[in-house]
């Protein structure tokens, strides 16, 4: 048998560095950069990578696996993948990271650390404003997969009332009830916080829009640690500045990074950070990958598979 290849694409070598092949059953090459990867990706039949340049899949003749080394498969979803290529995605590593930012930032809310601070700045004692508690909170969930789910359990630590959406509705233990997609608005009506988490793919493009702002309540916060444009943008900027809601927690957006002239950063009911929610770390990855290599170079069937035309 010979001996496949391993195309590792990420400009930090650590990826590289910490795959694992058994028995050296396996090559293992590392790109940092198109040019590099187009030099190799002919030769690879596993690639291991984060949004690697679709031109270049013409390439990828002898490609079957795609290991995705970040939160969302919409880059690695491209029409340039080639049809029997298998894909794979990283679960268990993400939800951690971005319950404690969602946990954080509804907190950053009830505990108006933004008042005290600001009062500090300006020397006040500020004891007449009192904080408000995640206790008793409903958090709506919409897309409730594995980092969904983890974000659940995380808010019910803190006494949070759970509602999820999810494309069937089918019920979860984290959740007190799910709602289909199509029932969204029953969720939206009741949260405190909702936080998006859909996976980017046709169906989902713009469906946070008007008609879920109009479900929310007034004083309901946004929080969207998914893709960007799940969310319509121009309907979120309407409804932010008619203050049709308390505020957004905006990690993700349609154009990253977002433009310096964009009026999402005027906004004062917004926190906008950088794509951070979810960071992608080397050594948490790694053993979901050189799990599946094992599986792979065994001939046995690969976990966390995507199934492609879902898109997630
Ligand atoms: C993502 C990531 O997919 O950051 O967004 O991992």
């Amino acid at each position: 048998m010979t001996r496949p290849t391993v195309l590792v694409y990420h400009g930090d070598p650590r990826y590289a560095e910490l795959v694992r092949v058994p028995k050296g059953r396996a090559t293992v090459h590392a790109a940092a950069t198109p040019s590099e990867a187009a030099a190799l990706v002919g030769e690879a039949e596993i690639l291991y990578a984060w949004k690697f340049p679709p031109h270049l899949y013409a390439k990828a003749t002898r490609l079957r696996w795609l290991q995705v080394m970040g939160a969302g498969v919409d880059w690695a979803l491209v029409p340039e993948l080639p049809p029997g290529v298998i894909l794979t995605r990283a679960p268990g590593v993400f939800g951690p990271w971005m319950a404690e930012y969602v946990i954080g930032w509804c907190s950053w809310v009830t505990q108006r650390m933004e008042t005290y601070r600001e009062a500090q700045r300006r020397g006040r004692w500020l004891d007449h404003v009192l904080p408000d508690r995640l206790l008793g909170k409903t958090l709506a969930i919409v897309g409730l997969g594995d980092i969904g789910r983890d974000i659940a359990r995380a808010a019910r630590v803190f006494g949070m009332r759970v509602l999820g959406v999810s494309r069937r509705g089918r019920a979860v233990r984290e959740a007190e009830r799910v709602y289909p997609v199509g029932q969204m608005a029953r969720a939206l009506r009741q949260a405190d916080f909702v936080v998006i988490l859909l996976p980017l793919t046709p169906e989902t493009h713009g469906i946070i829009g008007v008609d879920a702002f109009a479900a929310m309540k007034p004083t309901a916060w946004l929080l969207n640690v998914a893709r960007g444009a799940v969310v319509n943008e121009t309907a979120l900027l309407e409804t932010l500045e008619h203050r049709r809601i308390a505020g957004a927690v905006l990690d993700v957006f349609a154009t990253e990074p977002l433009p310096p002239y964009h009026p999402l950063w005027r906004l004062d009911n917004v926190v906008i950070t950088p794509h951070i929610s979810g960071p992608s770390m080397p050594d948490e990855i790694a053993p979901v990958f050189n799990d599946n290599l094992v599986r792979y170079l065994e001939g046995k069937p690969l976990r966390y598979l995507v199934d492609r035309e879902r898109g997630y």
